[in-house]
C-alpha cells in the first residue's frame, strides 16, 4: 500500500511481487470497465484476498482534496481532512476491514494524505503496531533530494537490468554555494536522516485527529523540548562552521534575509516548490482554496496573549476560567497553546501561532494565490527543516517557552544533588583517536529510490548521498557511590564552550545550547563504579539502519534480536549527526555528566495499555504507550536559568556532575559507509 503510492493499485505490486485481489466495486470510475481484464494483464506471485466491505464509511470530508493538490499538515483544513481519515481508518473493527478500508482509500485519496493518515494508524493501531512503517525517504524520495536524482535514475532503471545498476550520486552542493554563508549549515538542514527523524517525529505526535491518539504524556512539553533541542543542535553546527548563533525571527514586519531555493521535485503531485528569494517580507494570508485567513496582526495578538499569560503566571482557558501554570505542568500546558494542537486549552483565545508562524512562512511568495502557487518546504514537517529561516522561527518559539521556564523556581542545590554519590572523572576515547577527541568525517550511502519511482522499470535502483559521520566512541566514567546499592540516572550534555567573540561561554547562554547525547538508569554498587557506555546506545538517536530501513536489504539481520531491533516505529536522531561537525582545529566543546537519584527519576506504572513499545530514542520521542521515561522536567538539569550567584558552568556542578574539556575534529574526507552491525540497544535497567 506504501509503494508507488500514485500508481494504481492493480500495477503496484510492491515488495515481494504481491496482488491484491481487488473487488471490482473498489476500482476507480476510470478502471472498472477493465476490471476483469486487469487482474489476468497484472498478476502478482501472490495473491492477498481483499474482503468487500458491505458499506463504504463516508470519505467525502477526506476526498475534498484532489489527488493531484499538495498535503500540508500545518494547514488546518488539510490536517482536518487527514484526522477524519485516521479517524475512520482507526474506527475499522478488524485488521482485515482496515485493510480493505485501505485498498479502497489508496487510489482516490491525496497520496500524500493516504500515507500519512495510514502511518499514523499503523503506530497507533494494537493489531499493526508489530509493523515496520517503510522509510518516508523511499515512499516520497522527491521530499528528501536532489529533483536531478530522478531523471537520471529512471533512465539508469530504464536502460541497465537491476543489479548492474549504479548508484545515482546526489551531488553536496546542489540547493546553493557558500556565496551564500547559510549554505555551510546545509549538510544538517538537508541531512535526510534528519528530516526523516522530523517527519517521524510529526508523525507520533500529531497535532489534529482522534483525542486518544493526539493526547500523549507530556506531548505538549516534549513539543517544546524536541524542537529546543534542534535549534541547539543547528547552532552548534553554526559554531562549527564560524557562523554566529542563528537570530530569532522577532519582527514579522522587517524582510527576511535569508533566501531558500530548495530544488525538490514536485512531480508526484505536479508542482514545483516555490524558491523564496532574500527579502522577502511576510504578508496577511488570504487564500480561499487552503480555506486559510488570517493576518500578521492575528498572530502578534496571540503572540501578546501568550506573554501575559506567562508573566501573570496563569492562562485563561475556554471557560474563562484562570488556570495557573505550575512548575510542573506548565511547560506542557504552554506547548499545546502555542503549536496548537486540539488539546491547547484555548485556541480561540490563543490561536495558532507555530503552525500559522510555518503557514505565513510558507506562502510569503503567493499569499492570497493569485499566481497559484503552493506553499514552500515550510509548509510541511518534511521539508521544513531545510529551510533556514525554520531554525529563525523556532529560535523565537523557543525564546517564548524560555520566557516561561524563567519565570518558575530555579534549581537548588539540593534539586541537584544526589546523597552520597560523586562523579570522579569522565573520558571520551575511540581507537586510533586522541583521548577526549571525537572524530567527524563524510560519508556516503546509499537510498533506495525504486519503491517511490512511479511507472519506471521494477528492480532497485539507489540514491548515493552524503553525509556527516563520526567515528564511534565510548564514554568511561568513575562514579564513587557511599551510599547503598540505589538506581542512578546518567545524563549526558554537550555544549560548544566559546562564543562568536572566542570568550567561555556565561551559564545563562551556554544551558540553552546543550544538546542530550544520553540518559539512562543504572544500579550503582557501593564503592568505585567504573561504567562504560558506548556512543551508539544514545537515547536520543536510532541505528543507521533503522533510519533507513531496507536499506541494504540483501544483508541478512545478524539474529532475530536484530530483526526485532528493525521492526521500530522510526521516530529518533539519526546516529550520524550525534555530534556537531566541529571543525579541522578541535572544536573546544564542554561535556557535561550528571548522575541524578533514580528513585525520583523513576516514574512509576509507565505502561499505558502493555502493547509494543517503542523505546529506542526516548529523549526526543517518548516510548510508544508508555509514559515519558523520566519524572523531571525535560532537559534537567538545563532547562532552568540557574540559581542566584551562579554565572559559569563549574560554579553550578554539585558533586554527582563532572565536566571535561573536549574537542571534536573534523577532517574533510569521504569514507565509505561502513556496514556497521545492527546495534541493538541493552534492555531498560
Ligand atoms: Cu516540528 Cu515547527 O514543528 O516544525
Amino acid at each position: 500500500l506504501f509503494d508507488r503510492p500514485t500508481e494504481p493499485i492493480f500495477l503496484n505490486k510492491g515488495e515481494g511481487n504481491i496482488s491484491f485481489d481487488v473487488p471490482p466495486e473498489y476500482l476507480t470510475e476510470r478502471y472498472k470497465p477493465l476490471a476483469s481484464d486487469l487482474q489476468t494483464r497484472f498478476p502478482g506471485d501472490v495473491t492477498v484476498p481483499i474482503t468487500k466491505l458491505k458499506s463504504i464509511p463516508d470519505l467525502s470530508y477526506p476526498l475534498e482534496l484532489s489527488r493531484s493538490s499538495s498535503f500540508s499538515l500545518f494547514n488546518p483544513y488539510h490536517s482536518k481532512m487527514a484526522a477524519k481519515l485516521i479517524e475512520i481508518l482507526m474506527a475499522a473493527k478488524t485488521f482485515d476491514e482496515l485493510l480493505s478500508l485501505s485498498v479502497y482509500c489508496r487510489d482516490r485519496i491525496n497520496p500524500y494524505m493516504f500515507i500519512y493518515a495510514l502511518s499514523v494508524v499503523i503506530v497507533h493501531r494494537p493489531d499493526t503496531r508489530h509493523l515496520t512503517l517503510p522509510s518516508h525517504a523511499q515512499i516520497f524520495p522527491n521530499l528528501y533530494m536532489d529533483s536531478s536524482v530522478f531523471s537520471r535514475a529512471r533512465e539508469e532503471s530504464t536502460i541497465v537490468q537491476p543489479g548492474s545498476r549504479i548508484p545515482i550520486e546526489i551531488p553536496s552542493d546542489y540547493t546553493a554555494n557558500n556565496l551564500d554563508p547559510e549554505h555551510k549549515v546545509s549538510y544538517f538542514r538537508e541531512d535526510i536522516g534528519i528530516n526523516l527523524h522530523h517527519w517521524h517525529w510529526h508523525l507520533v505526535y500529531p497535532w489534529d485527529g482522534p483525542l486518544n491518539i493526539v493526547n500523549k504524556d507530556r506531548r505538549g512539553e516534549l513539543f517544546y523540548y524536541m524542537h529546543q533541542q534542534i535549534v541547539a543542535r543547528y547552532n552548534a553546527e553554526r559554531l562549527s562552521n564560524d557562523l554566529n548563533r542563528v537570530k530569532k525571527l522577532n519582527n514579522w514586519r522587517a524582510p527576511i534575509p535569508e533566501a531558500y531555493f530548495p530544488k525538490l521535485d514536485g512531480t508526484l503531485a505536479n508542482r514545483v516548490w516555490p524558491p523564496r528569494p532574500a527579502n522577502s517580507t511576510l504578508s496577511d494570508i488570504n487564500r480561499e482554496i487552503e480555506q486559510m485567513s488570517f493576518d500578521i496582526e492575528d498572530l502578534e495578538r496571540w503572540r501578546d496573549r501568550i506573554f501575559n499569560a506567562i508573566h501573570s503566571g496563569y492562562i485563561i482557558n475556554s471557560a474563562g476560567e484562570q488556570v495557573r501554570l505550575t512548575e510542573t505542568d506548565g511547560i506542557d500546558v504552554l506547548g499545546n497553546i502555542m503549536e496548537s494542537s486540539v488539546l491547547s486549552a484555548n485556541i480561540a483565545y490563543y490561536g495558532s501561532l507555530h503552525n500559522f508562524g510555518h503557514d505565513a512562512l510558507s506562502y510569503i511568495h503567493d499569499p492570497d494565490n493569485r499566481y497559484n502557487e503552493n506553499y514552500s518546504v515550510m509548509g510541511d514537517p518534511t521539508t521544513a527543516m531545510r529551510d533556514p529561516v525554520f531554525y529563525r522561527f523556532h529560535a523565537y518559539i523557543d525564546d517564548i517557552f524560555q520566557e516561561f521556564k524563567a519565570t518558575i523556581p530555579a534549581y537548588s542545590v539540593q534539586n541537584l544533588s544526589f546523597d552520597n554519590v560523586q562523579i570522579d572523572s569522565v573520558e571520551v576515547s575511540a581507537p586510533g583517536i586522541p583521548r577526549n577527541e571525537i572524530a567527524t568525517f563524510w560519508q556516503q550511502s546509499d537510498v533506495e529510490l525504486s519503491r517511490g519511482l512511479d511507472f519506471t522499470p521494477r528492480g532497485s535502483v539507489f540514491a548515493r548521498f552524503t553525509h556527516l559521520q563520526h567515528a564511534p566512541y565510548t564514554y568511561k566514567i568513575i562514579i564513587e557511590n557511599n551510599g547503598n546499592q540505589r538506581m542512578g540516572t546518567i545524563r549526558i550534555f554537550l555544549a560548544p564552550k566559546f562564543d562568536e567573540r572566542g570568550l567561555p561561554f556565561v551559564l545563562r547562554e551556554q544551558r540553552r545550547l546543550f544538546i542530550e547525547l544520553d540518559k539512562y538508569s543504572l544500579s550503582l554498587k557501593r564503592g568505585r563504579n567504573e561504567i562504560t557506555r558506548r556512543c551508539l546506545h544514545s537515547s536520543v538517536t536510532i541505528p543507521h539502519e533503522v533510519t533507513y530501513r531496507n536499506l541494504d536489504k540483501n544483508r541478512p539481520a545478524a539474529s532475530s534480536e536484530a530483526a526485532a531491533s528493525f521492526n521500530f516505529c522510526g521516530c529518533g536522531w539519526p546516529q550520524n549527526m550525534l555530534v556537531p561537525k566541529g571543525n579541522s582545529d578541535g572544536f573546544p566543546c564542554q561535556l557535561f555528566i550528571m548522575i541524578s537519584n533514580g528513585s525520583i527519576d523513576q516514574v512509576e506504572d509507565s505502561s499505558i495499555d502493555g502493547g509494543e513499545t517503542c523505546d529506542n530514542a526516548s529523549s526526543y520521542c517518548g516510548i510508544r504507550n508508555a509514559r515519558f521515561p523520566d519524572t523531571r522536567a525535560m532537559g534537567y538539569p538545563f532547562d532552568r536559568p540557574p540559581r542566584e550567584g551562579v554565572a559559569t558552568l563549574q560554579q553550578f556542578l554539585t558533586p554527582n556532575m563532572v565536566v571535561q574539556d573536549i574537542k571534536i575534529r573534523f577532517s574533510n574526507r569521504f569514507v565509505q559507509k561502513i556496514q556497521h552491525q545492527p546495534v541493538i540497544k541493552p534492555a531498560k535497567s
